[in-house]
């Protein structure tokens, strides 16, 4: 009995202290992603995701209440600066106005209609497009970010998903997407899967239940593409992988 009692005011004197202590919020639980992810014939999972986002807003200027917006890389705008190597890393906010730009630690960026052949005519067998005909990648690096804007704004903005279609990953668990969110810290980082059919596409997609993604590490396989880089299955050393639609929750004002 006695000791129920000094434990009882051990207790009380805890919950005093307490009350004396400065209020200090716990950490938040980390979001609960959702993860899609296929290889092979990749339309009815890249659909689903979709559906998750909710409906398209398309090059709808200013923020939406809700639904996704998709870049396919394809629309005819585009072509005075397809196949080169300087495609503007903000078309897809100035003159699309779908709240994504772009930035890479290599020399630019290649909105490509050839299947990179005309890079390097060996890439011809190994990419595909998803949506016909345009594919894309930066150039001098196998790393971009994806940033988020109010669509047709300079506001920075986040997203509640983010899906990616990819060509031809060889290597597993190097082609990745990194969500990251707006005081800098990884949310998660999520693996394509190694492409299993003639195709060659893989889809990686994940969604939260509310708008915290402030940017997207995207890593294409394993180095850089280039004149005299082959891709690890056509006699090279690395893995070469490139990019098609990118589908993402509606791009919500940063706070
Ligand atoms: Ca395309
Ligand atoms: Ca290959
Ligand atoms: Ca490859």
């Amino acid at each position: 009995m006695r000791v129920i009692r000094w434990l009882g005011l051990a207790l009380v004197t805890a919950a005093m202290a307490c009350d004396d202590d400065p209020v200090v919020a716990p950490d938040p639980a980390p979001a609960a992603a959702t993860l899609y992810t296929a290889t092979g014939d990749i339309t009815a999972k890249v659909d689903e995701f979709r559906n998750a986002l909710g409906p398209s807003n398309g090059g709808t200027a200013g923020e939406q209440p809700a639904g996704r917006r998709e870049i396919n890389w394809d629309g005819a705008g585009a072509n005075p600066f397809n196949n080169r190597n300087d495609f503007p890393p903000d078309f897809f906010n100035t003159t699309v106005k779908v709240g994504a730009v772009y930035t890479t630690a290599g020399t630019g960026f290649r909105n490509d209609s050839t299947l990179f052949r005309d890079l390097n005519p060996a890439y011809a067998v190994e990419f595909n497009a998803f949506s016909p005909t345009k594919i894309f990648a930066p150039i001098g690096s196998n790393l971009v970010d994806q940033l988020f804007r109010v669509a047709g704004q300079p506001t920075p903005a986040v997203v509640r998903g983010f899906g990616i279609v990819f060509s031809d990953v060889d290597i597993a668990e190097k082609t990745t997407i990194q969500l990251i969110g707006q005081d800098g810290s990884v949310l998660g980082t999520y693996a394509a899967p190694v492409r299993s059919d003639a195709v060659g596409l893989s889809f990686v997609g994940v969604t939260y239940p509310d708008a915290i993604i402030a940017r997207v590490r995207i890593t294409l396989g394993t180095g850089a593409l280039g004149a005299t880089v082959n891709d690890v299955t056509a006699g090279g050393t690395v893995d070469v992988v490139v990019f098609d639609n990118v589908i993402y929750g509606e791009p919500k004002r940063a706070f």
